[in-house]
C-alpha cells in the first residue's frame, strides 16, 4: 500500500513503525487522523451510518450519541491484561505475566490481517498539554472508529502532535485492533469485536501497547490506563517522579487561598463525585475546581515540590448513580458533545441510566436495544455505562487544567469504603507511613465489582490493575520519591463509608465531605489543630465546620472511633499482601506495620 503520510510527520521511525503495522494488519485503507472538527463530524456520521451510533436529540442533547457494545465487551478485562517485563520477577505476583518472546509471536499471528475489510486509522496523541515537559506523546494504531472519536475527548489528538514529535521524539507505539476482519462482501455488525480472544499487552521495557479482541473504553482507549497508567508508570520509575491513579481538585478557601490536593481511590467510592465536590450551602465561600477525575501525573520540580498534571482532556465515568443530586457538574459535563456507551434510550431521543432520576421513566430502549419498562426486572443501563465528556465542560474545570507546569500539591488522599475501623479522616505521621496508608488501601467489594459483597479487597494507591511493574518494587519507589524531594506533601487517609451496627451510614458525604477536606488543606497549610493517636493525627470536633450540618459530638466520636482490637485485626490482615510481595517488600513498611502493633497495645 503507498501510504499518504501527513506533511508534518517526519519522524522517520514512526513512519517505519506504521509502514510495519499496514503490512501485518493488511487493512483496507489507512486514515491519518488530524483531529479536526470536521473528521471527528465525519467519523460520527461513519458512526452513524453503519449503525454503531444512535443520534440523540439534537435539542436536549447536541452533537452526542448512544452506543451499544456487545454484551460480553462491557468493561476492561483484568485476567486478559499482562505486563511483559523481560524478567517474570518484574512483573511481580498481582500481574499477569508472558515470555515477550512468546507473547509478540502470539500477537504477530492474531494481528496478521486483523484488519482485512477495515479502515486503520493512525492517532497521534499527547497525554499532557502538548509540550509539556511532563506530557507523553503515543502513537494509537486501531481498526475501530469509535476509539478514534472517543480518544478525541480523552486526550489531545490531531495533527499538531506530529510537530511535537518532530524527528526523533520520544512516543509509546500503541496497536490496537478489534479482531474482526471482514470478509469480502461480509457486512459489518454495530459493535465488532472477537468474542473469545482478548489480549490487553504491555512491552515494559519497549514502552509498547498491543491490545487485541476488544473496543471497550480501557482495553482500548489505549491513552488511558494502558499509558497513562501502566506504561507511565514504569517511565515515572525510571525517571524519578509517579504516575498514579488519583484525581486532582482545587480548593479555594474563603481568604482566597488556592491549594490542590491529589487522592485515591479504588472503583465504587465515588471518586468522580469528590473530583467535583460542591460544598454545602453554609460553606460556599469555599471553592473546589477540579483538574482531573481519575489520573494524575505528579512531578518533582527543581526546588523539590510535586506538581501534577492531568494527563487527560476527558472523563470516562460510570453513568449510573450519577445525578444532579449526586453530582451536578458531571451532569453538565455531559450535557453535549458526549458520547454515552451502554445506557438506555428514551422515547425523545435522550439518554436515562438507573439514578438518573428519581422516577424511572415509564418506557425506555435498554441498553440492549431491548424494550424496557420499570417493572421489567431488568436494568435499563448496564452497571458499567459510561459517558464520555469533555473536562473543558466540566463548570467547575479548574482555570490551571491545562497549565504545562502542573499545579502544586499540598496534600495527598487515600480512601476506600469501608464498613467499620477505619476512621472518617487521619493524618499520617510522615511520608512512610503514609506510603504504609496507601499501601494497605483496601475497600470493600459492591456488587458492581468482582468477588463478593462486603469483602475487603486490598487496591495499594488504588493501583493494582494499574501498575506497570512489580507492586513491592513500586512501594520502594514512593519512597525513594519521598527521600529525594525537599517538600512531600502530608499524606491523608479517608473513609465515607463507615456504617454503624445496624448499617447505616455514619457521615452523610457527598457535598459534607468539605467539612473533611477543609480540615486537610488546612492542616497542609500548619493551620489546624489535631490530636495525636496511634494510628495518626485527628481532628478534634471542634477543629471541624459544622455550620448547617447536624451532626453531634457524639456522633463524630463513633465515626472517627480508633478500636484498637479491630486495628489489630486490621494490621494483621495487612500481613496477607506482604507476604505476597515479600520477596521485594520495603523492609520500612514492615517496620511501620511493627510500629503500628506496638502503638496500638
Ligand atoms: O474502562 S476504563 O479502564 O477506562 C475505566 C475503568 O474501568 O476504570
Ligand atoms: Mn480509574
Amino acid at each position: 500500500m503507498n501510504l499518504q503520510f501527513p506533511t508534518n510527520l517526519k519522524h522517520e521511525q514512526a513512519r517505519a513503525w506504521i509502514e510495519e503495522m499496514v503490512a501485518l494488519c493488511q487493512p483496507e485503507n489507512v486514515h491519518f487522523c488530524d483531529g479536526t472538527p470536521a473528521e471527528n463530524d465525519r467519523l460520527n456520521q461513519k458512526l452513524v451510518d453503519s449503525g454503531t451510533f444512535i443520534k440523540l436529540n439534537e435539542e436536549l442533547r447536541p452533537n452526542s450519541f448512544l452506543c451499544r457494545s456487545d454484551p460480553s465487551d462491557v468493561a476492561r478485562v483484568e485476567d486478559r491484561t499482562f505486563i511483559c517485563s523481560v524478567n517474570k520477577e518484574d512483573a511481580g505476583p498481582t500481574n499477569n505475566w508472558e515470555d515477550p518472546k512468546v507473547m509478540h509471536a502470539r500477537l504477530n499471528e492474531l494481528f496478521a490481517g486483523s484488519m482485512k475489510g477495515r479502515t486503520m486509522y493512525v492517532i497521534p496523541f499527547s497525554m499532557g498539554p502538548l509540550g509539556s515537559p511532563i506530557a507523553q506523546l503515543g502513537i494509537e494504531i486501531t481498526d475501530s472508529a469509535y476509539v478514534v472519536v472517543n480518544m478525541s475527548i480523552m486526550a489531545r489528538t490531531g495533527s499538531a502532535v506530529w510537530d511535537v514529535l518532530g524527528t526523533d521524539g520520544a512516543y509509546v507505539p500503541c496497536l490496537h485492533s478489534i479482531g474482526a476482519p471482514l470478509q469480502p462482501g461480509e457486512k459489518d455488525i454495530p459493535w465488532p469485536c472477537n468474542p473469545t480472544v482478548k489480549y490487553i499487552v504491555h512491552f515494559p521495557e519497549e514502552r509498547a501497547i498491543w491490545s487485541y479482541g476488544s473496543g471497550y473504553g480501557g482495553n482500548a482507549l489505549l491513552g488511558k490506563k494502558c499509558l497513562a497508567l501502566r506504561i507511565a508508570s514504569k517511565i515515572a520509575r525510571d525517571e524519578g517522579w509517579m504516575a498514579e491513579h488519583m484525581l486532582i481538585l482545587g480548593v479555594e478557601s474563603p481568604a482566597g487561598e488556592k491549594s490542590y490536593v491529589a487522592a485515591a481511590f479504588p472503583s465504587a467510592c465515588g471518586k468522580t463525585n469528590f473530583a467535583m465536590l460542591i460544598p454545602p450551602a453554609e460553606m460556599s465561600d469555599w471553592k473546589v475546581t477540579t483538574i482531573g477525575d481519575d489520573i494524575a501525573w505528579l512531578k518533582p520540580n527543581d526546588k523539590g515540590e510535586l506538581y501534577a498534571i492531568n494527563p487527560e482532556t476527558g472523563f470516562f465515568g460510570v453513568a449510573p448513580g450519577t445525578s444532579s443530586d449526586t453530582n451536578p457538574n458531571a451532569i453538565e459535563s455531559c450535557a453535549k458533545n458526549s458520547i454515552f456507551t451502554n445506557v438506555a434510550l428514551t422515547p425523545d431521543g435522550d439518554v436515562w441510566w438507573e439514578g438518573l432520576t428519581k422516577e424511572a421513566p415509564p418506557s425506555l430502549i435498554d441498553w440492549q436495544g431491548n424494550e424496557w419498562t420499570p417493572d421489567c426486572g431488568r436494568v435499563a443501563a448496564h452497571p458499567n455505562a459510561r459517558f464520555t465528556a469533555p473536562a473543558s465542560q466540566c463548570p467547575v474545570i479548574d482555570d490551571q487544567w491545562e497549565n504545562p507546569a502542573g499545579v502544586p500539591i499540598k496534600a495527598i488522599i487515600f480512601g476506600g469504603r469501608r464498613n467499620s475501623t477505619v476512621p472518617l479522616v487521619y493524618q499520617s505521621f510522615n511520608w512512610i507511613y503514609g506510603v504504609y496508608v496507601g499501601a494497605t488501601l483496601g475497600s470493600e467489594t459492591t456488587a458492581a465489582a468482582m468477588g463478593a459483597t462486603g469483602q475487603v479487597r486490598r487496591d495499594p494507591m488504588a493501583m493494582i490493575p494499574f501498575a506497570g511493574y512489580h507492586m513491592a518494587d513500586y512501594f520502594n519507589h514512593w519512597l525513594h520519591v519521598g527521600r529525594s524531594i525537599a517538600n512531600v506533601p502530608p499524606i491523608f487517609s479517608v473513609n465515607w463509608f463507615r456504617k454503624d451496627d445496624n448499617g447505616k451510614f455514619l457521615w452523610p458525604g457527598f457535598g459534607d465531605n468539605m467539612r473533611v477536606l477543609e480540615w486537610i488543606v488546612k492542616r497542609a497549610s500548619g493551620e489546624a489543630n489535631a490530636y495525636e493517636t496511634p494510628i495518626g493525627w485527628m481532628p478534634n470536633y471542634e477543629d471541624l465546620t459544622w455550620d448547617g450540618l447536624d451532626f453531634s459530638e457524639e456522633q463524630f466520636a463513633e465515626v472517627m472511633t480508633v478500636d484498637a482490637a479491630k486495628w489489630k485485626t486490621e494490621l494483621v490482615s495487612h500481613e496477607e499482601l506482604f507476604v505476597k510481595l515479600y520477596d521485594r517488600m520495603p523492609k520500612q513498611l514492615i517496620d511501620v506495620r511493627s510500629l503500628l502493633l506496638s502503638s496500638l497495645a
